[in-house]
């Protein structure tokens, strides 16, 4: 039987593979995440890997699919519940201010530490609001969903295999085969015809509606490959000829550690794709609707430490907004006046998630009774626990970069944005429902993680609650 976490590793790999040969940038990308890392590690020793093994992270991929209604959310959540993946966190890019997509999202992942300690393949999955009325009209979010009841994105037997796996906790090696090949294709770029009048119409009021709606299939957007230092990507990527967008976005880099997650992307090129033109003639046209990403994971924080990143994030942009200057920077003064410079600091305040386990060589004598004594006085060692999740606004700012410079932005209809959604509520239990699932709190996984950490060492010391 292969358990769930290979199958996970297994189409991690196949997907990378297919991706690479569809989209021929990915693959420099990975070549120089892969150089970035080698040099970290040769730079800093055990250090660097801090926040996962060498290991984890040359194969730790993320990806992002878009799917159009709940029914295929749903069946999208079967393929990956056979993978050991479940859905966790809420995100609603419809409000974003100055980058809103008609979206709601969350995020499949592994959810406990050993899963992705072996591998943490996890996929941001978007699904359109076609009933929010400040993107689509009554009538266009009609024919939107007949569109969507006429396709199939899955077949009966991958739907099938992937039952049997989740029942079966894995599945033979024979069926791994099948479903392996049979997922991968599902999200591989379709080659039949776009119907270029219906992707026309959609994109004008949202080129993720046009990605989403205007084919009869689905697609892997990106894969975004997990590097340890994103400030040398970006520069060996920029020398390479490949613009990548003008920031990196999250936390800037500063002296202090790193914490939550920064990302930064590039536009794919244009693809040719058929087309099929209003007369019926079949044509050559292009279309950009992948592009490549990567990213640099940092220290889970507590809701106390998202809430003080928020805090920093609003301050950086009323500064800027005061006066101009150059984000990169202004961010640094912001963090070293806002944010402890050090992984105690942000212990002690209680704005980041640890694990904790007793010393390898403990003093003697009987054990303190707090954690931060035992902590202190060498009992207790406490490492970082990683941040698994997105982030709203830099998941905002992906997709919007990759949109800009088109002859359509996704800002909705034209006046139409302050009408607000009219019965359409699109919250976290609209999606859990289409999930079918529970969704996952993050910070509740965090916590779990962190908590448990705790009950062993105190059971290993023999000692009562700390
Ligand atoms: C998803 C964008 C969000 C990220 O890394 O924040 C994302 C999409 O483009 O479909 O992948
Ligand atoms: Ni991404």
């Amino acid at each position: 039987m292969i358990p769930h976490w290979r199958l996970r590793a297994g189409f991690a790999q196949e997907l990378s593979t297919m991706y690479g040969r569809e989209v021929p940038a990915y693959t420099t990308l990975v070549e120089i995440s892969e150089q970035v890392n080698r040099d970290v590690i040769r730079r800093d020793g055990a250090e660097a890997q801090r926040l996962g093994s060498i290991g984890r992270i040359t194969a730790e991929r993320h990806g992002a699919i878009r799917v159009g209604t709940p029914a295929e959310l749903g069946q999208v959540a079967r393929i990956f519940g056979a993978l050991g993946m479940h859905p966790v966190g809420f995100y609603d890019l419809r409000d974003a201010a100055s980058s809103a997509v008609p979206v709601i999202s969350t995020a499949f992942r592994p959810i406990d530490a050993t899963e992705l300690a072996l591998n943490p393949f996890r996929v941001f999955t978007s699904m359109l609001t076609p009933d929010d009325r400040r993107f689509f009209t009554p009538e266009l979010s009609a024919r939107l969903k007949s569109f969507f009841a006429a396709r199939q994105l899955f077949g009966p037997e991958l739907l099938e295999l992937a039952d049997r796996s989740e029942q079966q906790g894995g599945l033979d090696e024979h069926d791994a085969d099948d479903f392996l090949r049979l997922a991968v294709q599902a999200f591989e770029l379709s080659t039949e015809p776009v119907d270029r009048a219906w992707y026309a119409e959609l994109e004008k009021i949202s080129a993720v509606a046009a990605d989403i709606g205007g084919v009869r299939s689905t697609h892997i957007n990106h894969l975004t490959p997990r590097v340890l230092d994103i400030d040398d990507l970006y520069r060996r990527m920029t020398a390479r000829g490949i613009t990548m967008i003008d920031e990196i976005q999250g936390p800037p880099r500063w002296r202090g550690p790193d914490v939550l997650l920064r990302q930064t992307s590039f536009r794919a090129l244009a693809e040719a794709r058929t087309m099929r033109e209003p007369d019926g003639t079949v044509t050559t046209g292009s279309l950009r609707v992948r592009f490549g990403e990567v990213e640099a994971r940092g220290i889970a924080l507590t809701p106390a430490g998202r809430a003080r990143y928020d805090t920093l994030l609003t301050e950086i942009d009323r500064l800027l907004a005061a006066s101009p200057g150059v984000r990169a920077e202004i961010a640094v003064q912001v963090w070293e006046k806002g944010f402890p410079d050090t992984e105690a600091g942000l212990r002690e305040a209680g704005l980041a998630y640890f694990s904790y386990a007793v010393d390898q060589a403990p003093p003697g004598g009987p054990p303190p009774r707090t954690l931060a004594e035992l902590i202190g006085r060498g009992w207790v060692t406490a490492t970082p626990i990683v941040y698994e999740d997105f982030l709203p606004r830099s998941a905002a700012g992906i997709f919007q970069s990759n949109l800009s410079g088109e002859n359509t932005r996704d800002t909705g209809r034209e006046g139409a944005r302050d009408t607000g959604p009219e019965g359409a509520v699109y919250d976290q239990d609209r999606l859990a429902a289409a999930v079918g699932r529970e969704i996952h709190d993050p910070f509740a996984l965090y916590a779990a993680e962190q908590a448990a950490s705790i009950t062993a060492v105190t059971t290993k010391l023999g000692i009562p609650e700390v």
